[in-house]
């Protein structure tokens, strides 16, 4: 019988109101492995509530030492179980094992970062330069937080939003993707004794039904999302009719510039990182390479030689190098996509269709891609892929190089690859992006802003006001003087 994963409400799993379930696909294989639970408003009602009674626990929303301790528990069980995380999320998503187990065995750590952060967290003064009156601010939790998130790495990208939700005081309502929501219904199982009851839970199921009653909740007070721009232009408008913070981490077109004077290894090795690892399906993917006229002939050379050492396979196997696309609809978009770049008269370097791998004829891989002859008008230049499909421009001049770069609606993430440090500064200063990496790609750290500017979304994650972000502030005044008399 097909391994079935509940959602999960006040601390245990039940079953869903509508007693209908959605079809988990393994995308190595392209069958059916496991189901999820098509929630809805009744699940989404039961959730909220439970996670309302949590927040309102005296010693939660008061005592940040007590939510410390919680964190720390949290951090310490995922450490030493974080290994039954990782097959069920490579049998979701078919991400690679090597890359799934850097993740899961980090993910104590973005826990524990929140629980010190949380046990730090000072009352702090404010300088009015007034006489007589003093204040200082208190930061409120909001009470009930959602966390609507994405199927290319579900629980690292929960972890970025529950954990300094928690740590803020909040207790939150998870809505994973409905192509990879088991990981997260297992984490939630995994902690069920760690964490006291409705602090977190899990409704799974479509976007338009659950995401949409998280957002329309009254109880839900504010709304963390991770997801494609269109998903977050609609939970940002049913957000808005209920005037309701949103944070929205949506995709992106990232550029990294390669200057002639580069450190070539090291640059190729951030490109190869930045687009292929994980079949392009990360946010910060660096889909748009842009490089000196004078070494993109070379450069790319190498690259191709690159692609052809790369060996497709299990995800489940160390050996692999690439695995399959995360999920069908994906599969199909990344195709077409490049299908419509051919007609659009943009050449293949090398890749360019899906890929038949033996022992796996039904998964859902693609060849990494490399494209010239690309132009500003080209839909594969303009629109998120979220796939292993690398764009390449030539430049001449370093002004060519940063309006091309800012040719996008989009501004996640960039990479400047050159020797010298000054320069490549001076350039980073104007490109517009949330981070920018100098000779380096793709790291993330808990210390660092994750988030973008123009449609890649508002709002931060992580960084040094990651708790904050989930916490209101108030302005509590003292008087210490007598008030004068008003009409004396
Ligand atoms: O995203 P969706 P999908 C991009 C990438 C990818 C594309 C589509 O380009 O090809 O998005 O992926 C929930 N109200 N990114 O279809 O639909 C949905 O159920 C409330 C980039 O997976 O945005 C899921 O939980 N919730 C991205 C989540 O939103 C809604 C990572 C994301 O789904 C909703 C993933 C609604 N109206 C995809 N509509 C990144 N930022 O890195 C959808 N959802």
């Amino acid at each position: 019988m097909t391994r079935r994963f509940q959602n999960f409400i006040n601390g245990r799993c039940i079953p869903p109101n509508s007693n209908d379930w959605i079809d988990s696909v393994n995308p190595a294989t392209g069958e059916v492995w496991a189901q999820i639970a098509r929630g809805n408003v009744v699940d989404v009602r039961l959730a909220v509530e439970s996670a309302k009674r949590a927040s309102e626990q005296h010693d939660w929303r008061y005592n940040p030492t007590y939510r410390s301790k919680i964190l720390h528990d949290i951090a310490d069980r995922l450490d030493r179980e974080h290994q039954k995380l990782i097959e069920i999320e490579i049998n979701d998503n078919g991400k690679r094992v090597r890359e799934v187990k850097a993740q899961m065995s980090g993910l104590g750590d973005w826990y524990r970062h929140f629980a010190v952060a949380s046990a730090q967290m000072e009352v702090e003064n404010l300088n009015l330069n007034l006489d007589g009156v003093s204040a200082y601010l208190d930061l409120i939790p909001y009470g009930v937080v959602g966390a609507i998130t994405a199927w290319n790495s579900p629980l690292m990208i929960a972890a970025w939003k529950v954990a300094p939700a928690l740590a803020g005081g909040n207790a939150v309502v998870i809505k994973p993707s409905e192509f990879a929501s088991a990981s997260t219904v297992f984490f939630a199982e995994l902690l069920s004794d760690t964490v006291p009851d409705g602090l977190i839970n899990v409704v799974t199921g479509y976007g338009d039904e659950v995401g949409t009653a998280i957002i329309e909740s009254d109880e839900v007070k504010k709304v963390s999302f991770t997801g494609s721009e269109i998903g977050g232009s609609r939970v940002a408008t049913t957000a808005a009719k209920h005037v309701k913070p949103v944070t929205l981490e949506l995709g992106g077109k990232s550029p990294q510039i390669v200057f002639r004077d580069a450190d070539l290894e090291n640059a190729i090795n951030g490109i190869m990182s930045g687009i292929f690892l994980s079949n392009g399906q990360s946010c910060v993917a660096g889909s748009r390479l842009i490089i000196h006229d004078e070494i993109k002939h070379s450069f790319v050379g190498r690259l191709k030689e690159k692609l052809e050492q790369l060996q497709f396979g299990d995800p489940l196997s160390e050996d692999t190098d690439i695995g399959p696309i995360a999920n069908k609809p994906q599969f199909d978009k990344v195709l077409s996509m490049i299908d419509r770049a051919k007609q659009e008269g943009v050449k293949i370097i090398a890749g360019g269709s899906k890929k038949v791998v033996s022992g796996f004829e039904g998964g859902f891989f693609v060849e990494p891609t490399i494209l010239e002859n690309v132009s500003s008008s080209n839909e594969i230049w303009r629109h998120e892929v979220f796939g292993p499909v690398l764009c390449v421009r030539g430049f001449s001049t370093d002004d060519e190089a940063v309006s091309l770069a800012n040719d996008t609606d989009y501004g996640l993430a960039a990479g400047i690859w050159s020797v010298d440090e000054k320069f490549a500064n001076k350039i980073a200063a104007k490109i517009d992006a949330g981070t920018v990496y100098i000779n380096h790609y793709r790291s993330v750290n808990v210390c660092a802003p994750v988030g973008g500017v123009k449609k890649s979304g508002y709002g931060r994650e992580l960084g040094p006001n990651a708790i904050r972000d989930f916490m209101q502030e108030k302005a509590i005044w003292l008087g210490e003087a007598a008030m004068p008399d008003p009409f004396g």
